[in-house]
């Protein structure tokens, strides 16, 4: 007889799932090279456990393999080691997103820190989404981590009835019921939870904000059975002084919606532009000469088969063609001016964002200084760090927060960046491919958030960050006209990349 025996398979399974828990209560979750290393140390596990959790602070989510490697290899009473504080602060590391070391950019002081291009990895599996929208979540739990104290929602039970809570959630559902409160299904990698504010509480209105899919943190009342009743509410939001004391030198152009091949693209006006920069024409601002810099956000030429009509639209009709007389619009502009093209949702890449850069037919038809980014693109210029996402969320924005329109489209940029998010609601007009990442999180609040698409011009400065929506060179569509979308046309906005001040520069 052999008695009771335990199988090794069945005491390994009981050994991980005491550690997760052990560490779930601390509010950290652990991935499973770094649960192997713990289960498999020779030594005390339990002052393993203790280590590791003395060396992480709130900005850690996810306890790595790294972070149990390097315990492992110090002495005892050894604080956390340089580089593992490092690891602890990767959220607000740069860059947020792949690092494309030297992607071709013939102009040292224009760097591209990440974009998709010649990265994008997934096939649309059911997998795939679960990997994006952890990492979405993993990547916004980070931020708030430190300032909010929060739970795993599976810890929530019985035990927990009539105290006061915080959890970190995506937003699965929010809806209103009849009696006029506001629920929200929010849920994280351990469970899910019912959250309501009721309608005389004091946060109603704002809840009124909240939007499917972003990762918000509430505190509330849990009732011990599964629901909160919440009391306030958090969004990951930049910090108060975020200003990025970073400075450039030179100005940028800041610019998007040229829609070249439309019969509305306002050729004129664009040469005006170039003449002006190329200091063929009076410059009472001075500033002509010290552009360094010109981005594009997307929506270079009008493309073909974008919209149902778009035939009756068109001055060119070949794609080619368009980016053929684009590229004359550009290389007419001077020397001495590094230009950076993103693509839109008019452009010649794929529809699902993140968008790669121009293919390469494309980019052989530009000549000089010229960067091909993605959409959205990490870019540095002389030191300055821009975010440049052509802006298609606006749309989704403007239909879903009160208070938004596309006359205002800095708004909602600035809704972006408290949610630190340049797309927050997924599967509305904005399809987003789920990626390995999120590309969308916005770890580290860049100096400028530079957007388009709208075809309205809006300029802001949120907490440090300046943001700028840069409008069209394209007048009003018939299309637009029945929408009553009044576009902003041919205006330039230009930022001194050393004191951050932007001007209007207008060549309609
Ligand atoms: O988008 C230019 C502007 O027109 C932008 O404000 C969105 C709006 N737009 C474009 N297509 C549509 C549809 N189908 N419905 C509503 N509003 C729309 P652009 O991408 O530059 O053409
Ligand atoms: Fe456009
Ligand atoms: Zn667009």
């Amino acid at each position: 007889m052999s008695g009771i025996s335990r199988s090794p398979l069945r005491e390994e399974f009981a050994a991980n799932r005491d550690i997760v828990r052990r560490l779930a209560e601390s509010g950290y979750q652990v991935d499973p090279e770094a649960l192997e290393l713990i289960r498999s140390y020779s030594g005390r596990r339990d002052d393993l456990i203790k280590r590791l959790l003395m060396s992480c602070d709130s900005s850690v989510a996810v306890i790595n393999a790294s972070r149990v490697s390097c315990l492992l290899q110090v002495p005892k009473d050894e604080a956390v080691p340089a580089d593992l504080r490092r690891v602890s602060q990767s959220a607000e590391d740069y860059p947020p997103i792949a690092f494309v070391p030297g992607f071709p950019s013939r102009s040292p002081d224009v760097q591209l820190y990440g974009d998709i291009t010649g990265q994008s990895t997934c096939v649309g599996e059911y997998q795939d989404f679960v990997r994006y929208f952890r990492d979405r979540y993993s990547k916004l739990r980070e931020i708030m981590a430190r300032r909010l104290n929060s739970r795993p929602i599976e810890s929530l039970s019985r035990s927990t009835a009539g105290r006061e809570v915080s959890l970190i959630g995506m937003v699965m559902d929010v809806k209103s019921t009849n009696k006029g409160n506001r629920v929200l299904e929010l849920e994280d990698p351990t469970g899910m939870v019912t959250a309501i504010v009721q309608k005389d509480s004091d946060i109603f209105e704002q809840s009124g904000l909240i939007l499917p899919d972003e990762v918000i943190g509430v505190t509330g009342f849990s009732d011990g059975g599964g629901r909160i009743f919440i009391k306030s509410l958090m969004w990951p939001d930049l910090p108060n002084q975020c200003q990025a004391l970073e400075t450039g030198s030179g100005c940028a152009l800041l610019l998007s919606d040229l829609h070249v091949g439309s019969k509305y693209f306002l050729e004129d006006a664009w040469y005006r532009l170039v003449d002006w920069v190329n200091g063929g024409s009076d410059d009472p601002t001075g500033l002509s000469s010290q552009v360094k810099y010109l981005v594009i956000a997307g929506d270079l030429v009008d493309g073909i088969g974008i919209y149902p009509g778009q035939e009756g639209d068109l001055a060119i009709a070949d794609v080619y063609e368009q980016y053929r007389r684009a590229a004359e619009c550009l290389n007419a502009v001077r020397s001495g001016i590094s230009i950076i093209i993103s693509p839109g949702n008019h452009d010649m890449v794929r529809q699902a964002e993140p968008q790669p850069a121009l293919p390469e037919p494309i980019q052989k038809f530009f000549s000089g200084e010229r960067l091909f980014a993605g959409n959205p693109a990490w870019l540095s210029l002389g030191g300055v760090s821009v975010l440049v996402y052509h802006g298609r969320s606006i749309d989704d924005l403007v239909m879903r927060i009160p208070g938004l329109s596309y006359g205002n489209p800095e708004k909602a940029m600035i809704e972006m960046l408290r949610r630190r998010h340049l797309s927050p609601i997924y599967g509305s007009r904005v399809s987003i491919a789920p990626e390995e990442e999120d590309h969308y999180v916005i770890s580290k609040p860049p100096a400028i958030l530079h957007c388009g698409h709208v075809h309205t011009v809006g300029i802001a400065r949120y907490k440090g960050v300046t943001v700028i929506n840069s409008g069209t060179w394209q007048s009003q569509t018939d299309f637009q006209k029945k929408m009553n979308i009044q576009p902003h046309v041919a205006v330039a906005p230009i930022i001194d990349l050393a004191t951050m001040k932007v001007r209007k520069l207008i060549f309609a």
